[in-house]
């Protein structure tokens, strides 16, 4: 079936994005955006969650209501029962990536401990006397290497069978540490959680809808409050505490003259190699001798996130921007971990000298240079890679290179540790502020892209809204090259933001909106408003704080929202998940949730309307504690 191509702006609100599309279709490449109009109009059964594939006497696939009564699969389960389950997987493959990846960290520190790796070292010590001593291991007068075991050990147990509650769950606010028990709800260990979603999930086991979407809360806080938590923790211990640092971003980061590789997945412990060895002098000279001016590392997605916090490297883009940043013609090598990772970059990598590598086991793709990292050899690893990329060089078309735009500065590096230290060393400074109503409120805009809305339209168009209603926002993920690349990622986007929040911004010299980290460090977010919280002596579901996700795609965005809604934020997404099909899992997830964990979600295309909602809510909130709305 042949259908006429959408036109290019409404694809996407960028002019990089679209001067790349204009390319792609020269060039005869097709993109996401191409496939998604052939997968359209998707199967509306699957769209609303009512389809299962769970056991052998189906596929099944049923209608809410047939001459009037619900039909049923062939084992008997309802559309309550079937959304519900499909819903706990989904989120329980989102758990699965952030635990998974925050594991490799795990991993790593062990090399370090046992002394197997030289390439990776405990660069935070500090850092790990204070994690460590927060969740209770002894750090007076041990060494560095012997605090570094016991909370190796620690967080091992945090993904096992043995505990009643994760270590980091002693950050959460006593009271809602005992809702969480009350509902039994309070994360246990990240494999258990998981691999129960997955049991209770096989045919005969859980058929109460809302029994299982309280295990999907329980098993996506798991992941927020542990595997995450733990990723984003161990990260820093390891390759540094980011601090407020300048940067670029969009496709104008890549360099006509260098030797351009693009690093892009989620995991540090390969990104920051590479990044390593393009720096490496004999490198460098080597790419000279090829006839380039040197080598240039940019970011894409979440390991892009990662080295751009801590060593300040440039963003090539977001999720939609992948493909994209291939049809410049002047990428040598995309080097990935694994997750969001679209399996089409081989296709579009294989039309030009661009070379595809993969690093994980766990991740290969079909067709691509497989280069499995290790922690004894990853600097031999990450050099092979920039060798590579120099090769490719040398087969470069620059006639076919095109290189949009200027880039535009960016600012990163906000953890929660030089937030405090922006502030004076407390919180306080920024409490006064709120009660004063200058910021009044926060929110978080986490997560993706998604071909079904126009490109960064809402990521943008959200974060615009609730600026200029004076409420501070919060970037990771994607949503950070959306914001860098409208400018509000410098002090000077203050301009687009409210009286009372830009005159904080200005004072401080932040911008409006602050980058956080990727998505795992989502972690920081809920671990700041369980700080504020405590200060305040409130629950986290009493402050005027918001999550959003107006353009999620992927199962991860779904894990993140739901850990946030059952620590008390309310968060709002674009497009609602696959649960429409079921009237019970619907109306618990906007409105049911909120009589159990204090929040629950908004689905709300809309970033203007959106935000007229998230105000309402956020003056109510601030009302009940006693401030002017
Ligand atoms: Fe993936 Fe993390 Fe979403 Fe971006 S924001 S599309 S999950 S890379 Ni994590
Ligand atoms: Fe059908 Fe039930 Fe099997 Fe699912 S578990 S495929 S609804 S018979």
């Amino acid at each position: 079936m042949s259908r006429e191509q959408r036109p290019i702006e409404e694809l996407t609100i960028w002019d990089d994005a679209r001067q790349m599309l204009e390319k792609a279709r020269r060039e005869g490449i097709e993109t996401v955006w191409d496939r998604y109009q052939q997968q359209s109009p998707h199967c509306s059964f699957c769209e609303q969650g009512l389809t299962c594939k769970n056991c052998n006497m189906g596929p099944c696939r049923i209608s809410t209501r047939k001459g009037g009564r619900m039909q049923r699969g062939v084992c008997g389960a309802d559309g309550d029962v079937i959304v519900a389950r499909n819903f706990g997987r989904f989120v329980a493959g989102g758990a699965a990536g952030h635990s998974d990846h925050g594991r490799d960290l795990i991993e790593v520190l062990e090399a370090i401990v046992q002394g197997r790796t030289s390439a990776y070292r405990i660069s935070e010590e500090e850092k790990l006397r204070r994690i460590a001593a927060e969740l209770g291991i002894v750090t007076q007068e041990r060494s560095c290497i012997e605090v570094a075991e016991e909370l190796m050990e620690s967080c091992y147990q945090d993904f096992g069978s043995r505990r009643k509650e994760v270590g980091f769950s002693c950050r959460v606010p006593e009271v809602r540490r005992e809702r969480w028990r009350e509902l039994g709800i309070m994360p246990r260990g990240v494999d258990r959680e998981i691999a129960e979603m997955m049991h209770r999930t096989h045919m005969g086991c859980d058929n109460d809808a809302p029994n299982t979407m309280l295990h999907a809360a329980r098993t996506a806080l798991a992941d927020g409050w542990a595997g995450s938590m733990i990723g984003t923790e161990l990260s820093d211990i390891i390759f540094g505490v980011p601090t407020p640092t300048r940067s670029k971003a969009n496709l104008g980061v890549l360099d006509r003259a260098q030797v351009n590789i693009l690093v892009h997945g989620h995991n540090p412990v390969v990104s920051e190699m590479v990044l390593a060895a393009a720096r490496e002098p004999a490198l460098v000279e080597k790419a000279r001798q090829a006839g380039a001016s040197g080598i240039n590392v940019g970011g894409l997605c979440c390991t892009g996130n990662e080295l751009l916090m801590r060593q300040g490297i440039p963003m090539a883009g977001n999720h939609l921007m992948t493909e994209l940043a291939i049809v410049t013609g002047a990428v040598e090598a995309v080097v990935v971990d694994y997750q969001c990772i679209m399996p089409s970059l081989v296709q579009v990598a294989g039309c030009y000298h661009t070379r595809f590598i993969t690093t994980a086991d766990k991740a290969r793709f079909s067709g691509a240079t497989h280069i499995r990292f290790d922690h004894r050899h990853p600097v031999e690893q990450a050099r092979r890679v920039v060798e590579i990329a120099i090769q490719a060089y040398e087969e470069r078309d620059q006639g076919r290179v095109e290189i949009p735009s200027a880039p535009v500065d960016i600012t990163t590096g906000f953890s929660v540790e030089s937030l405090l230290a922006a502030l004076g060393g407390s919180l306080e400074p920024l409490l006064e502020v709120v009660k004063a109503g200058k910021i009044r409120g926060f929110c978080a805009i986490v997560g993706c892209n998604n071909p079904r809305i126009t490109h960064d339209s809402a990521n943008v168009g959200l974060a615009k809204a609730l600026l200029k209603k004076d409420i501070l926002v919060l970037a990771t993920g994607c949503v950070t090259t959306a914001a860098g690349k409208a400018g509000l990622l410098m002090p000077e986007g203050v301009s687009m933001a409210g009286p009372g929040l830009a005159e904080v911004c200005s004072g401080l010299g932040i911008p409006p909106v602050l980058h956080m980290g990727s998505c795992v460090d989502n972690a920081r977010i809920i671990q700041l408003c369980a700080a504020i919280a405590d200060a305040l002596g409130v629950d986290i579901s009493d402050l005027p704080v918001w999550g959003a996700s107006p353009e999620w795609y992927s199962e991860k965005a779904v894990a993140i929202g739901l850990y946030c809604v059952a620590s008390g934020i309310p968060v709002q997404l674009g497009t609602p998940p696959h649960i429409t099909g079921s009237s019970v899992v619907t109306d618990l997830a906007l409105g049911g949730l909120e009589e159990l964990v204090g929040a629950s979600f908004l689905v709300e295309p809309d970033p203007e309307q959106a935000a007229e909602i998230m105000d309402q809510r956020i003056q109510a909130k601030r009302l009940a504690l006693g401030l002017t709305p």
